[in-house]
């Protein structure tokens, strides 16, 4: 059976990529190939950190590999908190103090558009690729439902009238920005990774 390293150890985005990829690939975490450091994301942008990850990956450990990185890019914000999103009110990455922050910047704001943004980076021996998921959606003033992650309770997706912690955990793998992304990086990896 054909496999990739995934650079992470987060075991929810293994097993949400494993799902769509279904039996075709393995996915190997990066604590199978011993690597259990911390690995460094210091771009000023979501393509340039998945970017930096999954080198650092391919370079130190020799293996084919990608990476993620995902932002919140709000319009009347100028894109942020975007790379920044996990430690939007401190290092902390504290999800309840990053909507808290938020809320207030957009208070009185004219625009409440916004967008979640993932890009993967796929690095292999004799390629470099990228692959973007973006869903466009709207900052609510308060939160609403306990599903999910991060932004989640403030965020409607377009064409919903519930935020993302509200719907279905199904539902928001089904269209949200990872799950986009993902799809993408799937079909590269069925059609050319042999
Ligand atoms: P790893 O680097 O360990 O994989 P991370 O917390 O940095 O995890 P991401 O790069 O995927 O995760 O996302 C950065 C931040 O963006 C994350 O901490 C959340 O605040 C926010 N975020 C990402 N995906 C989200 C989602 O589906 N719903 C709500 N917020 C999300």
């Amino acid at each position: 059976m054909k496999s990739i390293v995934f650079a992470t150890n987060n075991k929810h985005k293994i097993e949400e990529i494993q799902a769509i990829l279904g039996g075709a690939f393995r996915i190997i975490p990066l604590s199978e190939i011993g690597c259990n450091e911390d690995i460094p994301e210091t771009s000023q942008t979501i393509e340039g950190n998945a970017t930096q990850k999954a080198y650092y990956v391919n370079e130190k450990y020799k293996v084919d590999c990608f990476a993620d990185d995902t932002g919140l890019e709000v319009e009347a914000l100028d894109g942020q908190p975007g790379v920044k999103s996990a430690r939007y009110a401190g290092p902390g990455h504290d999800f309840d103090a990053n909507v808290t922050k938020l809320l207030k910047e957009l208070n009185g704001q004219l625009s409440r558009r916004a967008r979640f943004k993932t890009v993967i980076s796929l690095v292999t021996e004799d390629n470099e690729m990228l692959f973007e998921g973006i869903i466009n959606g709207t900052i609510i003033t308060e939160r609403r439902g306990k599903g999910g992650f991060g932004y989640d309770p403030v965020f409607v997706p377009d064409g919903y009238n519930q935020t993302f912690a509200e719907m279905p955990a199904e539902l928001k793998n089904t269209i949200s920005h990872r799950a986009l992304a993902t799809k993408k990086l799937v079909k590269y990896l069925q059609e050319h990774y042999k």
